[in-house]
């Protein structure tokens, strides 16, 4: 099934008013120019399985590009100006990354928005990532925009509180989500990545996050 076609009944009443603004396939016309800068960001500061506070590898690799990259490892989670394994700072924000981030926004109903962080995630399948908040940025009043490339997943949108029940919203190759607002501190995560082929990306999804970082 197709997400526009989900988002056609309940799942869209479910999302009025969350927060959350679901533009299906908002992304596709940017598509060579995103995947050419991954490229370029990935071979500068590769993907890299960081570790948890809790010491165990996350089975999801990151990179980052802009003026702060999000990191974890023993000491924690926040933003780093600088790659930990390079020692030099992260690739910069492509202008097509902040272009789309911005008509994005404005397309849900945010004013500007002038991301200077872009955390890159990259899921093979099986990989996963567990229900959390974002909450390392210093201002909740800016949205993230995300945007996912490949293989389709299953995003879990869940509550204020960890063990409310999250809705599950498939997104597929091209599909952007804008949050903010009072949905800006809610739960979420993502389902185990299902096998797969795409016929861009191959066995794998990419997820782009486009925060205002500090
Ligand atoms: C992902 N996304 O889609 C994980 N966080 O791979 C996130 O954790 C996320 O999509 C904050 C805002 C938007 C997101
Ligand atoms: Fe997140």
């Amino acid at each position: 099934m197709r997400t526009a076609d989900l988002f056609d009944t309940s799942l869209a009443d479910a999302l009025r008013g969350s927060g959350l603004t679901v533009l299906p396939r908002f992304a596709l016309s940017f598509e060579q120019g995103l995947l050419e800068e991954v490229g370029r960001v990935a071979r500068e500061a590769p993907f890299r399985h960081m570790m948890t506070p809790g010491g165990q590898p996350m089975s999801v690799a990151m990179t980052n590009c802009g003026t702060a990259g999000w990191v974890t490892d023993r000491s924690g989670y926040r933003y780093e100006p600088l790659d930990p394994q390079s020692a030099r700072p992260w690739p910069t924000m492509p202008h097509a990354f902040a272009s789309l981030a911005g008509q994005a926004a404005a397309r849900a109903g945010f004013g500007t928005f002038e991301p200077d962080a872009c955390l890159i995630n990259c899921y093979v399948p099986g990989a996963r990532m567990s229900l959390h908040q974002d909450r390392d940025e210093r201002d909740f009043g800016e949205p993230i925009v995300s945007v996912s490339l490949g293989l389709t997943a299953t995003f879990l949108w869940g509550g204020a509180r960890r063990a409310d029940r999250p809705l599950r919203i498939p997104l597929s190759h091209g599909d952007v989500v804008v949050w903010g607002g009072p949905g800006r501190l809610m739960f979420h995560g993502v389902a185990p990545l299902p096998d797969g082929w795409h016929e861009r990306l191959g066995r794998r999804r990419i997820n782009l996050t486009l925060r205002r970082a500090l």
